[in-house]
C-alpha cells in the first residue's frame, strides 16, 4: 500500500494529510498529518482527522440534470453554453455571472476567471472569498501596493507577544493554535494577548482578554498609534526611509482616539487594561498581529486592516523574524483565488483594471476581448441577480442560499433567475435546490491540484479516490463549456498541470521592470515537467529566479510595491458599526464558527464525531440578560431581525458579553427547520471591500412557544417535515432528531408510527409509555431481529433525558430487558452510563466520563486525563474545556 501526500480539504492553515487507501471499492482510507509538511508538522485537527468519514457516496450529486431531469454530460454542456451564448448575445456580457469558491483549486480558479474576464469580456466573476478575505487584500493592497501576506507561520513561534484580533484560532486555525501553545509552554515569555467580544477556547492561552464592545477594534489600534508615538516606540528611521504618509495617519489616529479614556469609552474597556495592552506593545519588538473574520468582516474592515498594518509599520515591524501583521486565511484556497484574480475587481495573477494591466492580460491570453473594469461583488452581484440585470449565474463550490447575508433575499433571487448553474460535489443543499442546471463535480480525494494556504504556501491535492458515477472536475467542466462558446483554443487544456503552467507563466509575464513588479510571481515553476508538478513539494511564493526555493518573509529589503517603494499609512477614521440597535433590535447578533463543523456543513455533518460536540445550532447570551428576559437556559428561542427569523436553543454563558448574542453560521435547511443564520445577518459592507458585516447585526429574541418537546432516534433517516422544530444529527448507527411541535403532543405519533411500520416488520413490537397528565411520551420500535429501530421522548418542556445513553443503545446491538425496562422508563435504571455531550471528538468521549473521572479518580491535569481516558491527546481542541472540567471539579 502506497501513501499518497495530499492537502487537508478545510481550512486555510494548509495541513499536509498521507492517506492510505484501504479498499477503493468501499472508499474506506486511513489518515495522518504528514510529518515533513511546513504548515503541520504531523498535526491535524478534529476535521482533519474525520475526513475519511466525508469521501462515501452518500449524499454526493453523481448525474448532471437539467430542470430536475437527468441528462448527458453533453447535453448538460450544451445547455450551459447555450444559454450563455443566447444571453450574451442579446443582453451583453455583463448580463451573466459566475459565483465562485475559496474552496476551488488554483486550477480551476484560473479557469473560471480567464473565461469569463479574458473570453465572455465581463468582470462579472466574484467569490465566496469577497464574505471572507476582502477587506484583508483591499487593507494590503492600500498599504503595500500589493496582496501580500508578509510572514510566516514559523514567525509566530519566534515572536514574543501574539495578538490575536477577531480570531477563534482554537477552533478555526486549530493546528496553528497548537503551535503557538506548543511555542508557549517551552517559552513562557511568548505573550498571548486575544481581543475578542466574547470569551472563547482561544482564550484559554490568552494573559490577556480585551473584551472589548463589537466593532470598535479600530479605535483600540488608532489609540495605540498615537500611544506608540507619545511614547517614543516608533521605528523612526523605517518610517522615514521606507513609508510615506505617517503625519497624516497619526494625525486621523489622534482625532477618532484623542487619549486612552476615550478609547476605553469607545471600546467599553477599562483605561487600564488598555494602558498596559499598549505599554506591553510598545515594549516588544517581536510582535506578530494575527486577525481574521472580527476584522475583516465589518462595515469597516478595510479601516481596521489598515489601522493595525499602520501600528505594525510605524514600529518597522515587518519583514522580520517573529513580527508582522499576520491575517489568518479561512479557506483552504483563499489565496489561490487571490492570486488567479477571482475577485470582480481583480484580474489576474495579482494584477488589477489598470489600463496596462489590461493590456498585458489580453496580449498573454491572445483574447478577442476583456473585461476593461471591475465586476460587481457579490452583495450587488445578487442584487443585480434579483433585479433580473443578471439572467444566468454559475455557482461553484459554494452554498450562498446559506452563508450570504440577508440569505431570504437570495433564495428569491435565485427562484426567480431562469439560468441557475450549480456545480457542487453534494445533492442536496439550499443552493442546489434552487437551480436550473446541476453539475456533479469531484470533490477532495479525486482531484489534483494545488491550493495556497495562509503563509503563501503552495501545496498539492492528490487524488487517491476514482471519480464516482459521471463527476468531472471543475476544471474540466469550464474547459469543456468555454470550448462550446468557441474558446476551444484558449482551453485546450489537458490536465491541471497544463493549467498550472500557464498560471505560473503569466505570474512572470513582464513582470521585471522596475516600479512595476509584482509580488505575486512563481516564473520558476512554469516549466515544471508532469512529473514534476506530480511531486510539487510545500513552497511558499515568491518562486522566481531570485528565490528558486521560496521565500519565507516579504519585505525583507523594505521594499514594497507601489510606485515609490515606499509603505503607505493610511489614515483612519474608525468607525461604529454602521446598523445600531434600537428598542425593537435591541441586541447585537455576532455570528461564527464552532470546533466541529465546517460552513454549510455539507461535508462534516456526515462524520459522526464531528456531530457530537454541538449538536444543535444555538444562541449564546449573557446570564444577566436572560434574566432580565426571564429565559431560561436551553428553552428554544426566536431570532428575529429587520430581514427575517430563526428558531436556536438558548445557551446562557458569562463568556457573552452584555448585549450581544452569538449564533453559529453552519446550520441551515438541510439539517434544521429555522436555522438559517443567513436569513437574519444584514447586509450592510464594507464601502472598500465590498465585504459584509456578518458580525453586527441588530436583532430581538423571545421565547418560542412550543407545546411539546421531543428527541427521536431512528436507524433510518426520517421524513419530519410535520414539525416546526427540527434538527438532524447523523451518528454512526443512528439519526437523532431534536423535535418540538406547536399543537397538541397527541398529534405527534401518527407520522412516526407510519415510518416505523415498515421497520417493525411483520413481528417486530412496539413499546408504549404515556403520562397524559404529565404529558409524558416514550416509544420504542423494535424490529423482528429484537434489534432497536427507532424511539421517542415527549415531554412538555425542553428538560428531557439525556441523549447519550439512547444513543449508544443504537451502537450496542441486541438490547436486554434491562435495557428495554430504561427506555421506557426514560432513565438508565441499572447499570446503563449517560456518557454526556461528546467533547473530545477525537477519541468520542462525552462530558459524564470525563467529570466522573476528574472526580473518581482525582484527575488535576490534562495530561493526567489523557492517561486514563486518551481525551485530548490527539489534536487537543477539547483541552480548554478540560480545563474547565478540572476547575469546576
Ligand atoms: N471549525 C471551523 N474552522 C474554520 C471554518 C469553519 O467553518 N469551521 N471556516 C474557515 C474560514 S472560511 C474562515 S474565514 C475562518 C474564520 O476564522 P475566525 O475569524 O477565527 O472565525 P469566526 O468564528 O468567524 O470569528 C472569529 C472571532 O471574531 C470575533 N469577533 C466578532 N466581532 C468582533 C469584533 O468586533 N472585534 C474583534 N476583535 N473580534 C470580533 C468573534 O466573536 C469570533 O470569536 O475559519 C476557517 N476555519
Ligand atoms: N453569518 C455569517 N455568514 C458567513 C460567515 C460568517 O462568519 N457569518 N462567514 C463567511 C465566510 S468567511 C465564508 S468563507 C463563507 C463560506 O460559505 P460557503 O462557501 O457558502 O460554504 P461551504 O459550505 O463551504 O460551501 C461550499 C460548497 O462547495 C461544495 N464543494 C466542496 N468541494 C467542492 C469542489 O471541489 N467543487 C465544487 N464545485 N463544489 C465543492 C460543498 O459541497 C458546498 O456546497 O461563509 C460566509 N458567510
Ligand atoms: S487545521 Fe485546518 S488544514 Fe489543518 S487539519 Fe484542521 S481543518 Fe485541516
Ligand atoms: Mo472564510
Amino acid at each position: 500500500m502506497k501513501s499518497v501526500n495530499t492537502t487537508c480539504a478545510y481550512c486555510g492553515v494548509g495541513c499536509g494529510i498521507d492517506i492510505d487507501v484501504i479498499n477503493a471499492g468501499t472508499r474506506s482510507i486511513t489518515l495522518m498529518g504528514t510529518e515533513s509538511h511546513p504548515a503541520n508538522l504531523g498535526r491535524l485537527c478534529s476535521k482533519g482527522t474525520a475526513l475519511g468519514d466525508t469521501v462515501g457516496l452518500q449524499d454526493r450529486l453523481l448525474h448532471p440534470e437539467v430542470n430536475g431531469r437527468r441528462v448527458e454530460w453533453n447535453q448538460a454542456i450544451t445547455e450551459v453554453a447555450g444559454r450563455l451564448q443566447s444571453i450574451i448575445a442579446e443582453h451583453g456580457p455583463d448580463s451573466v455571472a459566475f459565483y465562485v469558491s475559496g474552496q476551488l483549486l488554483t486550477e480551476d480558479y484560473y479557469v473560471a476567471n480567464k473565461l469569463m474576464k479574458g473570453f465572455i469580456g465581463s468582470a462579472n466573476i466574484d467569490t465566496n472569498s469577497r464574505l471572507c478575505m476582502s477587506s484583508s487584500v483591499a487593507g494590503h493592497k492600500r498599504a503595500f501596493g500589493s496582496d501580500t501576506v508578509p510572514g510566516c507561520y514559523e514567525d509566530l513561534e519566534q515572536a514574543d507577544l501574539i495578538i490575536l484580533t477577531g480570531s477563534n484560532t482554537a477552533w478555526c486555525h486549530p493546528v496553528v493554535y497548537q503551535r503557538i501553545k506548543a511555542a508557549k509552554q517551552k517559552r513562557p515569555d511568548l505573550l498571548v494577548v486575544v481581543i475578542d467580544p466574547r470569551a472563547t477556547a482561544t482564550c484559554d492561552i490568552a494573559d490577556m482578554h480585551l473584551k472589548l464592545a463589537s466593532g470598535t477594534d479600530g479605535f483600540l489600534f488608532n489609540g495605540l498609534l498615537d500611544y506608540l508615538s507619545k511614547s517614543n516606540a516608533l521605528d523612526k528611521a523605517f518610517v522615514q526611509q521606507n513609508t510615506q504618509g505617517f503625519e497624516v495617519a497619526l494625525h486621523a489616529a489622534r482625532k477618532s482616539a484623542p487619549d486612552i479614556q476615550s478609547v476605553a469609552t469607545n471600546c467599553n474597556l477599562q483605561a487600564g487594561e488598555i494602558a498596559a495592552f499598549y505599554a506591553l506593545f510598545a515594549a516588544t519588538e517581536k510582535t506578530v498581529t494575527v486577525y481574521s473574520q472580527g476584522i475583516n468582516q465589518s462595515s469597516s474592515g478595510t479601516d481596521k486592516v489598515n489601522a493595525i498594518i499602520n501600528c505594525h509599520l510605524a514600529t518597522g515591524r515587518i519583514g522580520k523574524i517573529g513580527q508582522g501583521p499576520f491575517s489568518l486565511t479561512g479557506q483552504p484556497n483563499a489565496m489561490g483565488g487571490r492570486e488567479v484574480g477571482g475577485l470582480a475587481n481583480q484580474l489576474a495573477a495579482h494584477m488589477d483594471f489598470a489600463p496596462e494591466d489590461i493590456d498585458r492580460v489580453q496580449r498573454f491570453w491572445d483574447s478577442p476581448r476583456i473585461a476593461n473594469q471591475p465586476g460587481l461583488k457579490a452583495i450587488p452581484l445578487f442584487e443585480a441577480v434579483a433585479e433580473g440585470k443578471i439572467k444566468a449565474i454559475w455557482i461553484m463550490g459554494t452554498n450562498p442560499a446559506v452563508s450570504l447575508p440577508n440569505a431570504n433575499k437570495v433564495v428569491a433571487a435565485l427562484k426567480n433567475c431562469e439560468n441557475v448553474i450549480v456545480s457542487d460535489c453534494v445533492r442536496n443543499t439550499d443552493t442546489t435546490a434552487l437551480a436550473d442546471i446541476l453539475l456533479p463535480t469531484t470533490g477532495w480525494g479525486e482531484k489534483d491540484g494545488t491550493v495556497t494556504n495562509s503563509e503563501r504556501r503552495i501545496s498539492r491535492q492528490r487524488k487517491f479516490l476514482s471519480a464516482p458515477a459521471e463527476a468531472r472536475h471543475d476544471w474540466q467542466i469550464i474547459c469543456d463549456v468555454a470550448g462550446k462558446l468557441g474558446f476551444g483554443q484558449a482551453f485546450d487544456f489537458h490536465s491541471p498541470h497544463d493549467i498550472f503552467s500557464e498560471h505560473a507563466k503569466l505570474s512572470g509575464f513582464e513582470n521585471h521592470s522596475k516600479g512595476k513588479r509584482r509580488d505575486f510571481n512563481i516564473s520558476a515553476l512554469q516549466s515544471l515537467s508532469q512529473s514534476e508538478y506530480e511531486a510539487l513539494e510545500p513552497v511558499q511564493w515568491p518562486v522566481n529566479q531570485k528565490y528558486p526555493k521560496g521565500c519565507k518573509r516579504m519585505f525583507q529589503n523594505e521594499q514594497f510595491y507601489t510606485p515609490s517603494g515606499r509603505a503607505n499609512f493610511i489614515p483612519i477614521s474608525a468607525q461604529k458599526p454602521q446598523a445600531a440597535t434600537c428598542s425593537q433590535f435591541p441586541f447585537i447578533l455576532n455570528t461564527g464558527r464552532v470546533r466541529d463543523q465546517w460552513h454549510t456543513m455539507t461535508r462534516t455533518a456526515l462524520a459522526p464525531q464531528l456531530n457530537q460536540h454541538i449538536t444543535e445550532p444555538f444562541c449564546e447570551m449573557h446570564p444577566q440578560d436572560a434574566a432580565d428576559l426571564k429565559l431560561e437556559d436551553r428553552q428554544l428561542v426566536e431570532i428575529a431581525s429587520r430581514y427575517g427569523t430563526l428558531i436556536v436553543r438558548l445557551q446562557i454563558t458569562e463568556q457573552q458579553q452584555r448585549g450581544n448574542l452569538f449564533i453559529p453560521m453552519h446550520w441551515n435547511r438541510q439539517f434544521a427547520a429555522k436555522g438559517n443564520i443567513g436569513s437574519v445577518v444584514n447586509a450592510i459592507t464594507d464601502p472598500v471591500s465590498g465585504q459584509p458585516e456578518s458580525k453586527h447585526t441588530p436583532v430581538s429574541i423571545r421565547p418560542a412557544n412550543y407545546q411539546w418537546h421531543g428527541f427521536v432516534v431512528s436507524r433510518k433517516p426520517l421524513a419530519i417535515e410535520a414539525e416546526s422544530y427540527w434538527v438532524k444529527i447523523q451518528g454512526r448507527s443512528y439519526f437523532h432528531y431534536e423535535i418540538a411541535g406547536k399543537d397538541a403532543v397527541q398529534n405527534f405519533p401518527p407520522w412516526f408510527k407510519q415510518q416505523c411500520r415498515q421497520m417493525e416488520g411483520k413481528t417486530g413490537e412496539w413499546l408504549e409509555y404515556q403520562d397524559c397528565t404529565r404529558q409524558v411520551f416514550r416509544g420504542a420500535v423494535f424490529s423482528e431481529r429484537g434489534m432497536l429501530e427507532a424511539v421517542y421522548f415527549l415531554g412538555p418542556d425542553h428538560q428531557l433525558p439525556d441523549r447519550s445513553w439512547v444513543r449508544e443503545l443504537f451502537d450496542a446491538g441486541e438490547l436486554t430487558d434491562s435495557n428495554r425496562r430504561d427506555l421506557l422508563a426514560g432513565i438508565p435504571l441499572a447499570g446503563g452510563q449517560n456518557t454526556g455531550k461528546t467533547v473530545c471528538a477525537c477519541f468520542s468521549v462525552g462530558e459524564n466520563t470525563i467529570r466522573q473521572a476528574i472526580k473518581e479518580k482525582c484527575l488535576k491535569s490534562i495530561d493526567a486525563i489523557g492517561n486514563h481516558l486518551q481525551a485530548g491527546t490527539n489534536c487537543g481542541s477539547c483541552i480548554p474545556e478540560l480545563k474547565q472540567f478540572i476547575s469546576s471539579a
